[in-house]
């Protein structure tokens, strides 16, 4: 599935690359939606049986992604769904997460897919998660991102 706007790189067979996906836990029923998006893109590119590793909340993605850098994993799908409440917590678990992910990419050299989605509302995440009846699947295009990516360093 792509959407108009989104990039079609094809990452083509990447059995051999070492592919991890690390799930945040919160708001199950949307992270559901991510994770078959994102192992329908890797089943695509023939990456049999990913690492998959779930953690407890978005905050704790990126040091799980780290860890997976370091012991040689070539690409990271990190995944949640972060929505908006009544506090500031929002900004400060979202912009945890992002700068962590972004930082695990740019010091291990790992190719890491962005699927996080912050959103002001659960149907905002909804339409974004590759459920019956959203128009866009992140998780999916988290996935092709990262093969993209390593295909390329
Ligand atoms: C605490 C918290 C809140 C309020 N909301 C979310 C959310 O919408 N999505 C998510 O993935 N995690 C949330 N968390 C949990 C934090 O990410 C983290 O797991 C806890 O603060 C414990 O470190």
């Amino acid at each position: 599935m792509s959407k108009e706007g989104a990039p079609v790189l094809g990452a083509g067979d990447c059995h051999d690359l070492r592919v991890a996906v690390v799930a945040a836990s919160w708001h199950e029923e949307i992270m559901g939606g991510l994770l078959g998006g994102a192992e329908r893109a890797l089943g695509e590119c023939r990456v049999e049986a990913p690492t998959v590793v779930h953690v407890p909340g978005s905050f704790e993605l990126p040091v799980v992604a780290g860890a997976l850098a370091h012991q040689g994993y070539d690409a990271i799908v990190a995944l949640g769904v972060i929505i908006r409440g009544g506090t500031p917590h929002f900004e400060y678990v979202s912009s945890a997460a992002t700068d962590g992910l972004a930082r695990v990419a740019t010091e291990t050299g790992a190719a890491v897919g962005f699927g996080l989605l912050t959103c002001d509302d659960e149907q905002q995440a909804r339409d974004r998660a590759g459920l019956p009846g959203s128009g866009e699947d992140k998780g999916y295009e988290a996935a092709q991102a990262a093969l993209a990516t390593a295909r390329t360093l």
